[in-house]
């Protein structure tokens, strides 16, 4: 008897040794506990998509850690006292790994996921007495917020949630009434300014890059990794006008890197990630005939011509030596330099549609933080390089590099302004994260370092409406914005802000300043 328990008693341990050391199901996990609020299908809901590419520097031990505690200011609890930590490490693997086939996110889906908050009004003028002309849309990262803020008096004029993880710049209809926000999970946001209210919204993408607005401001273009494809919305009620499905002429798939407006040009610009094609899209309805030239194709076993188009969303493909993303444009926007792998650039004629000149840029320029002036009398422009505490200054005539002006730090964003003599830089990447560099455009020096805050990082600078004022972010979860004297740098205002990871002035958008990125 007393055998028979003890082997019972042996069995019974045996089995739970065995039950915890069983591999946890991620699956069950997922489903269980995540599925509600962010999809079965991980393609997001209430909450956003669990997948490696819109996770980017969320994975790993960071999204353990949210996973474990939650998050604060939103709907993401804590399940530290729910899951264990090898349960908590099976979900991080789990939505660390892509999935195995593209999610189908066509017209029906986007369609579908319109959400219509008001109807715009008729109006002649803004609801408030700030100048509509220079307001700033402030982006706070840190608990997804914009902020409307009166560049005048910098008091802010309302707050409210934006869509989970915001990135690139929110773009504005040419009367700068109407903002359009994009996320990384594909959702484009339509906020009408003059009466400080979210308007409608649809999810273009799965894993959306950036957007852009036409020169008429009729037509916002998505540039998507997820699907492989550019979506060109309305931007009066959102609807889809055509999707482009992205392939090269040899019919080999591609992520969008990024899309731009070229206004001179009356075109969408974009970089496409996996192939070595620049693709230049009409937005002008008279656009004339693009002939596309021809192709071998392996199935038919002979030359084919690629079908041409005319009008809107015609569509001409530039070949490139190489895969280009992060560009920066020439003020004529004759010419584009984009950034290819390996420490290299490349400048596109665009006007003759082939590349011209190949640079060597090592250190990893970031191409469109870059801005341009005019020095010495020639055009010249400057980027940050996100591997080395060094400004790239390059002269766009011959593209010839004018000057290396070393920094603090490795950079992300450079900004100036028509009527300022200075350009600010940050350091935000290296150690000396909380300084920013002031530098003379006329000598090419850095003449004044700034730390708003010792120890926390200072990034991103835009300046108000007449260039007297620059705006810096201190970019903490508690952080906040910091208005300087453009011409004395002295500090003349903080408001705190969470995250504010940027911030868009009206006017300087509207009307393409140098200093600022389109
Ligand atoms: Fe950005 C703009 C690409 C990581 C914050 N970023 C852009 C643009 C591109 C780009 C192409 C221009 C789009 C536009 O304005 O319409 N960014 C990339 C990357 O490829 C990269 C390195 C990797 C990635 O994961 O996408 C990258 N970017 C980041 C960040 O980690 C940043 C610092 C934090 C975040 O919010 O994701 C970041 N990117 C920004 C911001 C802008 C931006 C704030 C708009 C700057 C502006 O003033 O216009």
């Amino acid at each position: 008897m007393k055998l028979r328990c003890l082997l019972e008693a042996l069995l019974v341990a045996a089995a739970l040794t065995g039950a915890a050391r069983a591999e946890p199901d991620a699956t069950k996990l997922f489903a269980d506990n995540c599925a509600e609020c962010h999809g079965a299908d991980r393609l997001g809901r209430l909450g956003p998509a669990l997948l490696p590419e819109n996770l980017g520097r969320m994975m790993g031990a960071r999204a353990g850690a949210v996973i474990a505690d939650g998050r604060t200011a939103t709907q993401m609890p804590g399940f530290a006292g729910k899951l264990a930590k090898d349960e908590i490490a099976a979900l991080v693997a789990y939505i660390s790994t892509p999935l195995p086939d593209i999610p189908v996110w066509g017209q029906h889906e986007i369609e579908a996921s319109r959400v219509v908050h008001a109807q715009a009004e008729k109006l002649d003028r803004p609801r408030f007495d700030a100048d509509p002309m220079n307001l700033f849309v402030v982006v706070e990262a840190g608990d997804h917020h914009a902020t409307i803020l009166d560049g005048d008096r910098f008091e802010p004029l309302t707050r409210f949630q934006t869509r989970f993880a915001l990135h690139g710049g929110p773009k504005f209809t040419p009367d700068g009434r109407y903002v359009f926000f994009m996320s990384r999970d594909g959702w484009v946001s339509k906020y009408d300014l003059w009466t400080l209210t979210m308007l409608a919204e649809v999810r273009a993408g799965i894993n959306a890059r950036n957007i852009a607005i036409s020169r008429d401001g009729k037509h916002i273009a998505v540039a998507n990794y997820l699907p492989h494809t550019l979506v060109m919305l309305s931007t009066d009620d959102l609807s889809v006008e055509k999707i482009f499905d992205v392939k090269d002429k040899h019919g080999k798939s591609s992520r969008v890197s990024a899309v731009y407006q070229a206004p001179p040009r009356d075109s969408f610009i974009a970089a496409l990630k996996d192939v070595g094609e620049i693709w230049e899209i009409a937005t002008d309805p008279n656009a004339p005939p693009v002939y596309p030239g021809f192709v071998h194709s392996h199935e038919k076993g002979m030359i084919e011509a690629l079908p041409s188009s005319q009008g809107l969303f015609a569509l001409r493909r530039i070949e490139v030596p190489e895969p280009l993303d992060d560009f920066f444009f020439d003020p004529p926007y004759r010419n584009l330099i984009g950034s290819a792998r390996e420490g290299r650039a490349i400048v596109v004629n665009l006007t003759v549609g082939r590349d011209v000149k190949q640079l060597d840029l090592p250190g990893l320029p970031h191409l469109g933080s870059g801005i341009s002036w005019t020095w010495d009398g020639r055009r010249v422009m400057a980027t940050p390089l996100l591997k080395e505490g060094k400004i790239s200054v390059l002269d766009m005539q011959d593209w010839s590099e004018v000057k290396v002006i070393e920094t603090p730090g490795p950079g992300f964003f450079m900004r100036s302004h028509e009527n300022t003599p200075y350009a600010w830089t940050d350091s935000m990447m290296g150690a000396k994260k909380d300084t920013l560099s002031i530098i003379d455009k006329r000598s090419l020096e850095v003449v004044r370092s700034i730390t708003p805050e010792p120890g926390k990082t200072a990034a991103h600078v835009e300046f108000d409406k007449s260039g007297r004022h620059a705006l810096v972010s201190i970019w903490e979860d508690q952080g906040a914005l910091v208005v300087y004297d453009a011409q004395t740098f002295t500090e003349l205002k903080r408001l705190p802000m969470s995250r504010p990871s940027g911030k868009y002035n009206v006017w300087n958008k509207i009307t393409f300043s140098d200093g600022t990125s389109h």
